[in-house]
């Protein structure tokens, strides 16, 4: 317990790098799952706790946002890096007040995440204050009048930041909101500013839903399904066995991605016979290995190729009724792709002209197209552009609003989407703040809180003080981590709600708290009996999740206790949101939910059905837009070539197999063949050779941001080559690692998320 954390995880010669896998799954991933789950929980406890992941009487899983199955669930519905999402969380290892004592904060800050997760569970509310070296043990109520005195103690309800990251419930995500709201600020960033913010944006613009279009049912029944800048057989493996089933019945696959990722190359399921010991299927129909942010200028020469096909056999290839019916803007579309620049397509994409026109003829001749998407659309400076185009190209030929076909952005964080759909947003609509005041007679600002960007500008510079998060690991998981960690320094008061220890807990504000909280996978017992909690799927499901472990302390309160509690504390106790009723039984929030959300009439019954109940969705249900102009809109969408000085080359920051976000499981990423290190950048050979590198080398990345005398470098020292057949032009390293490199102003147009996947950068011997 005494020992140092250390500073590095294992010493870099021990690193090992063999083949890439070109394969997901299969007798692999089951032994990893459990060998998780019983390094973590003990042999018993493992198999309690799978048996009830993702089953409609147990919790639904803390890993991913992918859907289960509407009506028949197997008995092991779940994949090996959601068996590791629950060992992390159902671990039996403890970090209470005797851990801290021994560890100072200094040390802890220099610690690398994967050892402060490894610690285990936080057991005690914590405190250190202004000029405190430990943490220190503070009981509940005081920690809460601490918060309530910080709060009212600022100039203005601005200058606090509300930050949620995507594992919060709906009832603790509702009470949340209004607990921001009732104080008087939309100060709420949350993770999805730095995921899927594009995403919202495009969609919003072009069909008028921000949420994906389809079901798991019209994914297995879609007969081409374009799988782009996503990583499924790592982030999200049981979408591999939604892909299987839509090959099985017939559908082509395509990957577009810099990467050859294993799951999309091969997957052997490791719930049937065949899959565990044959050779698996193939699923990638189609590799299309684009350059880092190639997208936008690959959609436009496929519009523009679909469009030509038209213009060459009249009346057969655009759904003309369609167009004419339900969409705004085609002609203007029409006019600017109709003249295409093939060299800057070439230069964007790197792909081959053929293999571009062979995928405009499967566009062409599909009946039912899905595209999904990940982060290697959405965290980028033209995301939002070229998410938008995307959407023309299936308003083409009518795919949205119709079985097997339409947009499908695979959210990442179990309950992101639903967080969201409750209210947690810096830029609330005003209907929703109108029914919230309407409900609870109070009166929300109008004016748009600050996004995770804009709150690290503003602790940076003085103009937030208070800083509360609940959930997530804000230093770890924002760019510019120089900058953040001076930005979290500065506040007055940080306060993270947690499961478990993290670098947002060692660099902190002047005073800290550590407020332990319930996981998903926990019994959740209130004075008004046992609760559970809703979530809501990457498919707008929204299903109940209730926890059956015994809490891993008797100190730990519920996240929505955590909301009520200090509700009380700052409001009193008459105030207008009954928030003592709140924490004593959860109805009583999803009574108000029902009242406030749009689309959550009757939520107290309809989350008690079996598998839940469906959101509307005006596109997918009845092919309605709730857009500006009431159609869905056409846009045009300029490419911007990214300019990559000589020498350099564009890094994304990526997820290995072996983490959850900043969350490090193990140092391994298998499907990749890297073992026992994290500080690694893949590069492509002939990129090596002509930089003058050679593989195995240690190297510095330093990224270049701006120009002439606003030129600024960042720097992370002694990652280790790997030869990778990654685009060429293209390196790719892993976040948290080299988040240093991102500069918090390079950010996505519109959504102001961090361009996590295209950093200019060079190499340097170390
Ligand atoms: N086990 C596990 N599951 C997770 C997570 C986790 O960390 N671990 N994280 C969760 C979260 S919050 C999220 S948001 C999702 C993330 O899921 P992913 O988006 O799959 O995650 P990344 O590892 O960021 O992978 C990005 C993928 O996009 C590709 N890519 C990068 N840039 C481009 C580009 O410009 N164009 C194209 N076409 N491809 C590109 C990369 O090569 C990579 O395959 O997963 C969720 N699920
Ligand atoms: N460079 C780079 N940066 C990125 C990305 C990238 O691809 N590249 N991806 C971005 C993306 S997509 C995302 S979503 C963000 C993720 O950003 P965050 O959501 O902020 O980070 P996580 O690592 O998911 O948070 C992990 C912590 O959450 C806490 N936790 C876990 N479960 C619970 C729970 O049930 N309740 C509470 N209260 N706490 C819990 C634990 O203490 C754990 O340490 O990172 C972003 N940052
Ligand atoms: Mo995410």
């Amino acid at each position: 317990m005494t020992r140092r954390a250390p500073e590095q995880d294992v010493d870099e010669t021990q690193l090992q790098v063999d083949k890439p896998k070109d394969y997901a799954a299969g007798i692999p991933g089951v032994l990893v799952s459990l060998q998780h789950g019983v390094q973590q929980m003990g042999a018993a406890r493992t198999v309690r706790t799978l048996r009830l992941l993702n089953q409609r009487e147990g919790f639904d899983c803390p890993g991913c946002a992918w859907p289960e199955p509407q009506g028949h669930r197997k008995p092991a519905e779940f994949c090996e890096n959601g068996a590791k999402a629950v060992a992390e969380e159902a671990t039996k290892r403890r970090v209470g007040p005797e851990f801290f004592a021994a560890h100072p904060i200094a040390e802890l800050a220099q610690a690398t995440d994967y050892w402060l997760g490894q610690q285990g569970r936080l057991t005690h509310p914590m405190v250190v204050r202004e000029g405190g070296t430990h943490y220190e043990p503070i009981g509940w109520d005081e920690a809460f009048s601490l918060v309530a005195e910080h709060l009212r103690g600022l100039s203005g309800p601005d200058e606090a930041v509300f930050y949620t990251s995507g594992r919060t419930s709906n009832e603790a995500a509702f009470s949340y909101q209004l607990l921001a709201r009732s104080f008087g600020t939309n100060n709420m960033p949350d993770c999805s500013n730095m995921c899927h913010e594009s995403s919202g944006s495009a969609l919003i613009q072009t069909i008028g839903v921000g949420k994906g279009s389809v079901s798991l049912a019209d994914l297995t029944n879609a007969d081409l399904v374009l799988v782009v800048g996503q990583n499924p057989g790592t982030n999200h493996p049981r979408m591999l066995s939604a892909l299987e089933e839509a090959k099985g019945n017939g559908a082509t696959v395509v990957a577009v991605n810099p990467l050859p990722e294993a799951g999309l190359m091969r997957f052997k399921n490791p719930q049937n016979v065949r899959g565990l010991v044959g050779r698996g299927t193939p699923l990638a129909d189609m590799f299309c290995q684009i350059r880092l942010g190639g997208d936008l200028a690959l959609f436009r020469a496929l519009g523009h190729l679909v469009l030509a096909a038209e213009d060459a056999a009249p009346g057969t290839v655009l759904d003309t009724e369609f167009i004419a019916q339900h969409t705004h803007g085609f002609e203007q579309w029409a006019a600017e792709v109709r003249d295409l620049d093939w060299d800057e397509v070439d230069r964007a994409t790197g792909l081959p002209r053929a293999q571009i026109e062979e995928l405009a003829g499967l566009l062409v001749r599909s009946e039912r197209t899905i595209i999904c998407w990940a982060m290697g659309l959405t965290q980028h400076k033209k995301s939002v552009p070229t998410i938008r185009e995307l959407v023309n190209l299936l308003l083409l030929r009518g795919m949205i609003g119709k079985p097997g076909a339409g947009v499908c952005p695979v959210r990442g964080h179990s309950n992101v989407q639903g967080d969201r759909t409750m209210g947690i947003y810096e830029k609330p609509k005003a209907p929703f703040l109108d029914a919230l005041d309407a409900e609870f007679g109070i009166t929300s600002p109008r004016e748009h809180g600050f996004d995770t960007v804009q709150a690290v500008r503003a602790m940076r510079d003085g103009a937030a003080k208070v800083f509360f998060a609940v959930g997530g690991n804000f230093v770890s998981a924002t760019p510019d981590t120089e900058v953040t960690e001076r930005a979290l320094r500065n506040c007055e008061l940080t306060v993270q709600v947690s499961t478990k220890l993290n670098r947002s807990h060692a660099v902190h504000g002047r005073t800290a708290l550590i407020l332990p909280t319930l996981g998903r996978t926990e019994r959740d017992e209130q004075a008004g009996g046992t609760q559970f909690v809703t979530v809501e799927d990457s498919m707008s499901v929204v299903h109940s999740s209730r926890g059956r472990l015994a809490p891993a302390s008797e100190h730990l309160l519920s996240e929505v206790a955590i909301v009520s509690r200090l509700g009380r504390a700052l409001f009193g106790e008459d105030h207008v949101v009954p928030w003592a009723e709140f924490e004593r039984d959860y109805d009583s929030v999803r009574e108000r939910i029902a009242r406030v959300v749009p689309g959550c009439a009757d939520y107290n019954r309809k989350v008690r059905q079996p598998d839940g109940f469906v959101l509307p969705h005006p596109p997918r249900d009845s092919r309605q837009f709730p857009t500006s102009t009431g159609k869905a809109n056409f846009t045009v969408n300029p490419v911007e070539l990214i300019e990559v000085p000589a020498g350099r080359l564009i890094l994304q920051t990526l997820r290995s197999h072996d983490q959850y976000n900043t969350t490090i499981y193990g140092l391994d990423d298998r499907y990749r063949g890297v073992h026992n290190g994290r500080r690694v950048v893949f590069v492509n050979p002939e990129d090596l050779t002509e930089l003058g590198f050679a593989d195995g080398q240690l190297v510095d990345m330093v990224s270049e941001w701006g120009v002439g005398p606003e030129l600024a470098e960042r720097r992370v020292k002694s990652f280790r080559i790997i030869a990778y057949p990654t685009a060429r032009g293209c390196a790719a390293a892993y976040f948290p690692e080299a988040n240093a490199l991102v500069p918090l102003d390079s950010v996505a147009e519109t959504s102001n998320t961090p361009t996590s996947k295209a950093i200019i950068i060079r190499l340097e011997g170390s």
